[in-house]
């Protein structure tokens, strides 16, 4: 949750004075730049091109009393309207060449690309890394990279329409419920660059974010070994508080009895909770059980019915860890 708070209140630091976009941090960010500065400066420069002239010809030629005569009257210049033809039809011309090139620069994935599988959900991005058999999620999680190495993402969503935009990547995919859609990038430096949600997707989409950390080689061995581990043996009590940042059900409950999108963990476990048209049930593990594989079947009063299955997301034992995790909250 820190991480989210220290994510919200970060800024993009800006390359140089002179530009205002993110650090490039990837093999392609460059060209994209470069057109994109480009199309700035020289739109900059046909605004004066075109207004400064409009605005000297209004003063020079501007009727000076009442009554006076235009001397002549100007039909065409042949000269003037090929060059006003041909000139920006040059200029568009370069500018789809430079821009098809990069567009297939974006689309064109390397063979040798390490594949990651990006699922977008209410509130939170989960990557699922096949070769190494480990997955990250939650807000603010830490999705690790190795420094120079083709990465090949496979985007689909859980629910609605989000969007996953790396800003100093230069990268930006709409993720769409029912397709999957495809993004590659190779970092150039090492660092961590934040991921957002760009698509609107309701109440904590502010808080869809994730961090794209880019180590060298070695340090990414480590920290995918440390990744493996760490959920490994731990108390369930233990294992399901994490889960409940990793899952993001922190994004619609809290812990310390505050209601948020849906109702609080705290002192729940063993107390009758109140249905929309239906008679009260105990908490017991049964009920939360259910409440996790099928979230519509029972709604608690007062709350929306907007919590998704985790069907298939977690195992009989993550699910086991949650209830005992919900017991010890007292
Ligand atoms: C998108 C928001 C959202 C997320 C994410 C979410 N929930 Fe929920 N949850 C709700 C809402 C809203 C309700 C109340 C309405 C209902 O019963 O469906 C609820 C109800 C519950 C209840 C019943 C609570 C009671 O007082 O009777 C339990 C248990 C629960 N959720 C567990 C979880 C767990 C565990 C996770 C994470 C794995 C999770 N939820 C993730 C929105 C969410
Ligand atoms: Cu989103």
């Amino acid at each position: 949750m820190d991480s989210v708070k220290e994510l919200l209140s970060m800024r993009l630091p800006v390359a140089s004075k002179l530009s205002w976009l993110p650090e490039a941090a990837s093999t392609t960010a460059d060209s994209v730049d470069w057109i994109f500065y480009f199309l700035v400066w020289s739109c900059v420069g046909l605004f004066l091109l075109v207004v400064l002239p409009v605005a000297w010809f209004c003063l020079r030629y501007r009727r000076k009393h009442e009554g006076q005569k235009a001397l002549s009257q100007v039909d065409h210049n042949v000269k003037i309207e090929a060059a006003w033809t041909l000139l920006p039809c040059i200029y568009l011309a370069f500018l789809f060449y430079w821009g098809f090139i990069g567009f297939v620069d974006l689309y064109t994935i390397p063979v040798e690309a390490k594949h990651l599988r990006v699922i977008g959900q209410k509130w939170n991005w989960t990557v699922q890394y096949p070769d190494d058999d480990i997955s990250v999620s939650g807000q603010g999680a830490i999705i690790g990279i190795p420094l120079g190495q083709a990465i090949r993402l496979t985007l689909s969503s859980q629910d609605v329409i989000h969007s996953f935009f790396v800003p100093n990547f230069r990268i930006k995919q709409d993720v769409v419920p029912g397709r999957y859609s495809t993004l590659w990038f190779e970092s150039t430096k090492v660092g961590e660059f934040p991921v957002f949600c760009t698509e609107y997707c309701g109440d904590e989409h502010s808080k869809m974010l994730a961090i794209i950390k880019v180590m060298p080689q070695d340090e990414y061995k480590e920290w995918l070994v440390k990744k493996k581990s760490e959920n490994v043996g731990l108390p369930p009590a233990e294992l399901g508080q994490k889960l409940y940042t990793q899952k993001a059900c922190n994004a619609c409950h809290t812990v310390d009895g505050t209601p948020k999108i849906g109702p609080s963990f705290k002192g729940v476990y063993g107390h009758m909770t109140q249905l929309e048209g239906m008679s009260p049930v105990k908490v017991d593990d049964g009920y939360i059980r259910e409440s996790i594989l099928e979230p519509q079947a029972k709604i608690v009063k007062g709350y929306p019915p907007v919590m998704p299955t985790f069907k298939g997301q977690l195992s009989e034992s993550d699910i086991n860890a949650l209830i005992e995790f919900i017991k010890s909250l007292k």
